[in-house]
């Protein structure tokens, strides 16, 4: 009788082990995720997406600001580049999403990494290397990022309400970075990716007196920079400027601009404005080494939002379509 209520207890134990060790146990993002499944992913990544900026970068600023939509809806599941069907608009069909660019050279990826190792590397994984690929390429920091996301099943234009608004100021930014876990130093850092790429007059004409008559013109705008952009924005909403003197080249001049009140967005200045923020604009436009040594944190932190492990996510095969 003792023994039988001994193996009782024994099996019981063994029982509870299993059912804990499944109920705590964590995919965590791995740098060597794919060692084995595919161990020649990341220069397989890397050339793909050199191979299609060599003749054009314009597109690397893309490919960041991809990533940063992707992470900030729904996490790092590809679900920024899956299109809308009959029965589905897509997140990407989102005004916010209108003026994103890169989905092929993502499709390009794929595509090689599919004949490479079939079915086995997420879209969301390959997106966040080509993130990081395309800043290296512009010039900025290389680092190494985790793998092992997973895609989502679920991509509707609604949810990119979450995506922060070019119009906001200093404190509602801080805010809403902080709903993801940053802090205002992240903010600050993420911000500098608009060293790459341009916006459209749709985006910042809310600074501009001679469209909008209802505002005085953004006080921190410097004057001579506001003609230039009422001038280029004459040509209509989808006029493109440059966020700062450099456009395709990852450094530190879009600080210095906030410096000289040529921030483009409103978003971009008020990190100047802001008292919270203006120091380490300071900070970041003296000193490059120190904006890339907190990017580059600040990417991998976003680079893990809400990221789907395991089974709660699937690999696609075709990037724009769930299985
Ligand atoms: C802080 C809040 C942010 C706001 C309000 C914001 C807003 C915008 C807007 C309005 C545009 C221009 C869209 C257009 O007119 O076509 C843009 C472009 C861009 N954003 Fe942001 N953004 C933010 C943060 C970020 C972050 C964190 C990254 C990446 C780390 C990023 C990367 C980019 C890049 C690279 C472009 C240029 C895209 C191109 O030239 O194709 N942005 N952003
Ligand atoms: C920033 O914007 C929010 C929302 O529009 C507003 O409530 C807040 O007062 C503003 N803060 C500053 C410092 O202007
Ligand atoms: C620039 C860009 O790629 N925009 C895309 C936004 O989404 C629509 C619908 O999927 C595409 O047709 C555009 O190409």
């Amino acid at each position: 009788m003792a023994k039988m209520i001994t193996t009782y207890i024994i099996e019981l134990i063994l029982v509870l082990e299993v059912v804990l060790l499944s109920g705590v146990h964590v995919h965590a993002l791995t740098m060597d995720y794919y060692m084995m499944s595919c161990p020649l992913l990341e220069g397989l990544v890397k050339n793909t997406v050199y191979q299609a900026l060599r003749n054009d970068p314009t597109p690397a600023a893309g490919l960041l600001r991809m990533h940063f939509h992707d992470c900030f809806v729904e996490g790092c599941d590809g679900s920024i580049l899956i299109d809308s069907t009959k029965d589905n608009t897509a997140e990407k069909d989102s005004p916010a999403n209108l003026s994103l660019r890169g989905y092929e050279i993502i499709d390009r990826v794929k595509e090689a990494v599919e004949s490479m190792c079939p079915g086995v590397v997420s879209c969301a994984d390959i997106l966040a290397m080509a993130a990081r690929d395309a800043v290296f390429f512009a010039g900025g920091p290389v680092y190494d990022i985790p793998k092992g996301r997973k895609d989502g099943r679920r991509s509707r234009i609604e949810d990119t309400i979450k995506l922060p608004a070019p119009v906001l100021n200093g404190s509602s930014l801080i805010k809403m970075f902080a709903q993801h876990g940053f802090t205002v130093q992240d903010l600050v850092a993420l911000s500098g990716g608009h060293t790459l790429g341009v916006a459209r007059c749709s985006s910042f004409k809310n600074r501009l007196s001679s469209f909008d008559t209802t505002h005085d013109v953004d006080p921190v705008l410097d004057s001579n920079f506001a003609k230039t952009l009422s001038s280029t924005c004459s040509a209509g909403d989808n006029a493109e400027v440059a966020f700062d003197s450099t456009r395709n080249t990852f450094d530190n001049n879009y600080f210095g601009g906030l410096q000289s009140k040529q921030g483009l967005l409103t978003s971009d200045q008020t990190l100047f404005s802001s008292p919270q923020t203006r120091n380490m604009v300071y900070a970041y436009a003296m000193n490059q080494a120190r904006f890339f040594l907190d990017f580059q944190q600040a990417m991998l932190k976003m680079g893990k939002i809400d990221v789907k492990e395991g089974d709660s996510g699937e690999v696609r095969l075709d990037c724009r379509q769930i299985n």
